[in-house]
């Protein structure tokens, strides 16, 4: 069935393009001779990366909302690997006005051919910037995506007509079924090389006049009403819609406004906090763990291990400490990677999967906007910061699509220092029925989001400039899909492993050498002043804190040792100061590289001074609360 069997307009079924019309000859030449890149691009969430994953066979991350692709990804054509793909991050315009505008136009000019994505939803926003691409020059294919959305809500579509009135094919595609892909493979070649050619006296002339404000408005102003004009024919040839809404767009309509509710959206904001509670912190934390740790590991795998190295190395010799002892690279390392840490993961992988692809993050981003303004940024970062609670190195990246170099700057610190993420927040919601239970829960969550309105107001006042307001599109509110669930889930778990794999071996290493060299005391009698007598901790909490320093995760997992021989409040202390301490070894390295040597140094040290400074006050007040 075509995308548009019951739509409005039914004599847009077809996949026309310019060349099946009549009197277009055949090129005698081959036509992929003059492709070699092609470049996806248009406004953001439209499907761009849908269309990627689906022409490449690779997996660009796919959300529901703007800003998902901060980075430029590459693959080839399935078919032919001799064509390049590459996926940008959306963008509104080529206005040059923004650090994404200005990636998106450098890569635009080592296409051959640009696949425009414009949604059937949002034809009028997204024709301007086709009608941009055209009047620059470029050779352009338009795929007029999410054509199973417009048909669910009836609107008038004709793309024969558009592909008249644009003059370059035009291919209707439902990219997440993969309906129109091949149609828009044959149309690449098809694509002719417009009038002007982008290096041409006359388009080169019109970008350098769109750099000036004065004549950019008169040239907007026109480009307008061209596309107004265009759409205007498009509608004339259209069947008027029966104006029969199909139901399930009409409950995603309502959901999506309902949400933007101040009562009923933090109403339905607590809900998914509490069902993380009793997804992650019950059942995978506790129940699963149990199984998975308890029985798997330590009854199973570990002994096997431990006598498996025995016959190879002599359980008295050093050697044997290090690899199987009590933090033995080899039984440490795999019991809690793949018996606490790997359920714990995935389980938050899952859960932030849903989240991302029905499209409540933005609406969240709507009713967070005051809070936000408060420490510099808008409504705007709440996705980076709740991206953080999955991965902060992942979320750091993520920051990209915050407007101003400021809100960059505040929003990564606070990832930084106050945002626990998945692997970190499993093993605490593990420890968490020993300091308490809701009660510990709930003075944690209020403690680490004290400290990240401290932080932020703080850095608020101290950095120059103001916060921007906040500019967003809503997405529809989406049913998330099955298979991008799955292939998120499995593409961030995978990395999550290759990443921390080797890093926890370190940390053990690590661990396991200085202990077996007795150095461990002595590490622990020097840090007593700090972990003693100022958190208020046993001494051997210096362990944990030792991991910690590889990955925050580890610091956790490290309490996990002593959480029996701790009391509530010790244990809250403990895993609030793990929490603010140095970010893991991956995200410190992405801060840096987002956000420069500097600022990843004194965000690193302001990190270490914070964690111990607050912890030592959170030890004095817990005590008295817990
Ligand atoms: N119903 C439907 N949904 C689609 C279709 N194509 C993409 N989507 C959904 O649209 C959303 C955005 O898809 P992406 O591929 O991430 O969009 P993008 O253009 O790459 O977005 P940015 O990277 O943010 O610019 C996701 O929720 C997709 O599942 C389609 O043809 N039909
Ligand atoms: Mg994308």
């Amino acid at each position: 069935m075509t995308p548009f069997a019951q739509s409005a307009c039914p004599q847009g079924t077809t996949n026309a393009t310019p060349c099946q019309t009549e009197g277009c000859h055949a090129p005698l030449v081959d036509p992929w001779s003059a492709v070699q890149s092609v470049v996806l691009a248009g406004n953001p969430n439209v499907g761009k990366s849908v269309v990627f994953n689906a022409l490449t066979g690779q997996y660009a991350n796919v959300s529901n909302f703007p800003g998902t692709t901060v980075d430029l990804a590459t693959g080839t054509l399935k078919a032919n690997p001799n064509i390049q793909i590459k996926d940008t991050p959306g963008v509104y315009g080529l206005s040059q006005l923004s650090e994404e505008e200005n990636v998106a136009e450098t890569i635009m000019a080592t296409a051959d051919v640009v696949i425009n994505v414009v949604s059937a939803l949002s034809l009028e926003r997204d024709l301007f910037f086709t009608q941009q691409l055209l009047d620059w020059g470029y050779r352009v294919v338009v795929a007029v995506n999410q054509c199973d959305e417009a048909e669910a809500r009836q609107l008038p579509l004709n793309l024969p007509v558009l592909a008249q009135q644009l003059g370059v094919p035009v291919v209707p595609t439902v990219a997440v079924t993969g309906q129109g892909i091949q149609a828009l493979i044959a149309a690449i070649p098809q694509a002719s090389l417009g009038n002007p050619t982008p290096d041409s006296p006359a388009a080169l002339a019109l970008r350098v006049q769109e750099q000036n404000p004065g004549q950019r408005l008169l040239i907007y102003g026109h480009r307008r009403q061209h596309v107004n004009t265009l759409l205007a024919a498009m509608h004339q040839a259209c069947v008027p819609s029966t104006g029969v809404v199909s139901v399930g767009q009409r409950v995603a309509s309502a959901m999506g406004r309902a949400l933007l509710h101040p009562v009923v959206g933090t109403l339905v904001g607590l809900l998914v906090m509490a069902i993380l509670y009793q997804v992650i912190g019950v059942w995978v934390a506790g129940d699963l763990v149990n199984i998975t740790e308890k029985t798997v590991m330590l009854q199973w795998v570990v002994p096997w291990l431990k006598t498996g190295i025995a016959t190879i190395v002599p359980t008295s010799s050093l050697l044997f400490t290090v690899l199987a002892g009590e933090f033995g690279v080899v039984t440490m390392s795999i019991q809690y990677i793949f018996g606490v840490l790997f359920p714990l993961v995935l389980g938050f992988y899952v859960y932030m999967a849903i989240l991302e692809d029905c499209g409540y993050l933005p609406r969240i981003a709507v009713l967070a906007d005051g809070l936000l303004n408060r420490v510099g940024l808008n409504g705007r970062a709440v996705i980076p910061l709740i991206l953080g609670f999955g991965c902060v190195t992942m979320a750091t990246v993520a920051t990209r699509s915050l407007t101003s170099q400021r809100e960059r700057t505040i929003a990564s610190t606070l990832l930084a220092i106050t945002i626990p993420c998945s692997a970190q927040i499993g093993v605490i919601m593990g420890l968490m029925a020993l300091a308490g239970g809701l009660k510990a829960w709930v003075l944690y969550a209020c403690i680490l989001t004290g400290m990240l309105l401290l932080i932020g107001g703080l850095l608020n006042k101290v950095l120059p400039g103001r916060s921007s307001s906040l500019i967003l599109d809503l997405p529809p509110m989406r049913m998330p899909r099955l298979g991008n669930i799955a292939t998120k889930t499995w593409v961030r778990t995978k990395s999550f492993l290759i990443e921390a794999a080797p890093l926890f071996v370190l940390g053990s290493l690590i661990v396991s050498v200085v202990q077996a060299f007795g150095w461990l005391g002595i590490i622990q009698q020097w840090l007593a002043p700090v972990t003693v007598q100022w958190l208020l901790l046993p001494a051997a909490a210096a362990n944990a804190f030792i991991m910690g320093m590889v990955r925050r995760d580890f610091g956790a997992a490290g309490m996990y040792f002593l959480a029996p021989h701790m009391s509530p409040a010790q244990l809250l202390t403990s895993l609030l100061v793990i929490t603010l301490f140095v970010p893991c070894i991956a995200s410190a390295t992405v801060m840096t590289k987002e956000r420069g040597v500097k600022e990843g140094v004194v965000v690193l040290v302001a990190s270490w001074l914070i964690a111990f400074a607050a912890g030592g006050v959170f030890a004095r007040v817990l005590g008295v609360l817990l």
